[in-house]
């Protein structure tokens, strides 16, 4: 018999924020996960996911808590992991684009509060948009030695996504300066085979590593991991398994068990990894009781694979078109979805093109005329102010929609000059840290009433001469 190499499968946890994000809205609390950290520290994974994607916003918007003060905790709790984190490019882990002054001094405080990776993604996978936060990276590593660049490729399907598509993306990568590479098939849409086709293709044209992560809501997620760790795949997240599968992540308990005996084995410990699960079981069946968890998030949502849509963009829009009585467009609105996506360059469905493009064949379909009425962040993306699309805009559209209007073909954030001055004159009065210009910058409303509650707690302002109507919060 011959020898076979070991390699095993290096794995990410994602139960600090992608599994709670995706199963019940972003609600755990830092005091209910400090507790178990250092079991989790023992396991040996590669990285634990912790921060970024909704847990910055859910943080100070409904739980009170600053999110730097968390990290800074679980970085306490991890004496041997790596941690990580969710970055959406230039917008940061907000909702618009900021100039590069702040996105280079986020990723500073993210690395220096404790986080080692950190994951770049962009919803239109333009590699520009991820620049400035790769760069800052690399000079933050250069300096502290610590940090770690992982630029991730929203992943999806059409006619520009070909297997050359994602080798070329891959090659780019590589010469930005980046230090791995991650698959982010948020919708669950990459199937098994693809995997294989897709991983191998991958692998021969960089010598990066790849991460492949994605979602269990169309229930093919287990099986693709398999196919991509055979095709030379080198991590993959997984969630423990109480907050596993439906719209969240294969669980970690069954990919290790897998692996298990193979080339591919994590060597991670069962009886360690139950300890962990039976920490968390109580939690998730305390969600389930108080609805935070909804069981209909749990299941096979095949109209993910059947219409190529994210399952979240699917409600959004039954939502919409239930507000307008219009229920019984649902068909139309579903075709009209791929032809918004095609008028707008065919870019990837993930936040914010999921739900500029859903709304906007929402709106087309109402109407009973195309572009009619367009949003204004779908005259932003035909400005060109999101970036540039894989296939080209339709000019049809363009004409309609913003007729002789400027459009941009420059990066974005080139035209929007330094901000930190000026976000950090506009809070000096509640700044207790530097990291709170940061908090205000992404969420300027929230982080303020953050800060008014943070102030109320300190001086222990009584009830009756709180401002209410301004959001200050007694003790
Ligand atoms: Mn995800």
């Amino acid at each position: 018999m011959s020898e076979t190499v070991k390699k095993p499968i290096k794995i990410t946890e994602t139960i600090l924020r992608d599994a709670h994000q995706s199963l019940i809205a972003t609600r755990m609390p830092t005091d209910f996960m400090l507790p178990i950290l250092e079991k989790m520290d023992k396991v040996g994974y590669h990285s634990v996911e912790c921060w970024g994607g909704a847990t910055f916003d859910a943080s100070l918007r409904f739980l009170k808590e600053d999110p730097w003060d968390r990290l800074r905790k679980i970085r306490d709790g991890f004496k041997n992991t790596q941690l990580q984190m969710l970055f959406r490019g230039q917008n940061i882990l907000g909702y618009r684009p900021y100039a590069d002054d702040v996105v280079e001094y986020f990723v500073q405080k993210s690395i220096s509060n404790g986080i080692d990776i950190i994951r770049i993604f962009d919803c239109l996978n333009d590699l520009r948009n991820l620049q400035a936060a790769v760069d800052a990276t690399n000079k933050f590593k250069a300096q502290e030695g610590r940090g770690h660049a992982q630029i991730a490729l929203s992943y999806t399907l059409g006619d520009a996504y070909t297997l050359e598509y994602w080798v070329d993306m891959a090659k780019k990568i590589e010469e930005m300066g980046a230090d791995s590479i991650c698959i982010k098939d948020m919708a669950g849409l990459l199937v098994p085979y693809k995997a294989t086709e897709m991983i191998s293709a991958m692998k021969s044209a960089t010598k990066l590593p790849i991460q492949l992560h994605t979602h269990y809501t169309s229930g093919v997620a287990s099986m693709t991991y398999l196919k991509a760790v055979e095709a030379g795949v080198d991590v993959i997240d997984t969630a423990m398994s109480p907050f596993a599968l439906g719209t969240s992540q294969p669980a970690t308990e069954v990919m290790v068990e897998t692996f298990k005996g193979t080339e591919y084995d994590t060597g991670f410990d069962q009886n360690l990894l139950a300890e962990i699960a039976d920490y968390f079981r109580p939690y998730r069946d305390e969600c389930l009781a108080n609805g935070l968890l909804n069981p209909k998030v749990m299941g096979v949502d095949i109209k993910t694979l059947l219409y190529q849509v994210p399952g979240g963009m699917l409600s959004n829009m039954v939502s919409q078109l239930k507000e307008q009585n219009a229920e019984d467009k649902y068909y139309d609105v579903l075709k009209e979805i791929p032809a918004v996506r095609k008028d707008l360059g065919e870019p990837p469905l993930v936040t914010p093109s999921s739900q500029i493009v859903g709304t906007q064949a929402v709106f087309n379909v109402l109407m009973g005329e195309r572009y009619k009425m367009a949003t204004k962040e779908t005259k932003a993306v035909l400005r060109g102010e999101y970036g540039q699309t894989v296939k080209p805009m339709s000019q049809e559209v363009i004409d309609k929609v913003i007729p002789g209007e400027e459009r941009i073909t420059c990066r974005f954030a080139d035209t929007i000059p330094n901000e930190l001055d000026k976000l950090e004159a506009e809070m000096a009065e509640w700044k207790q840290q530097d990291e709170d210009v940061l908090s205000y910058a992404l969420f300027p409303q929230v982080a303020t009433d953050f800060f008014k509650y943070r102030q109320a707690q300190q001086t222990s302002v009584d009830q009756t001469v709180a401002d209410g109507k301004n959001g200050a919060y007694p003790v």
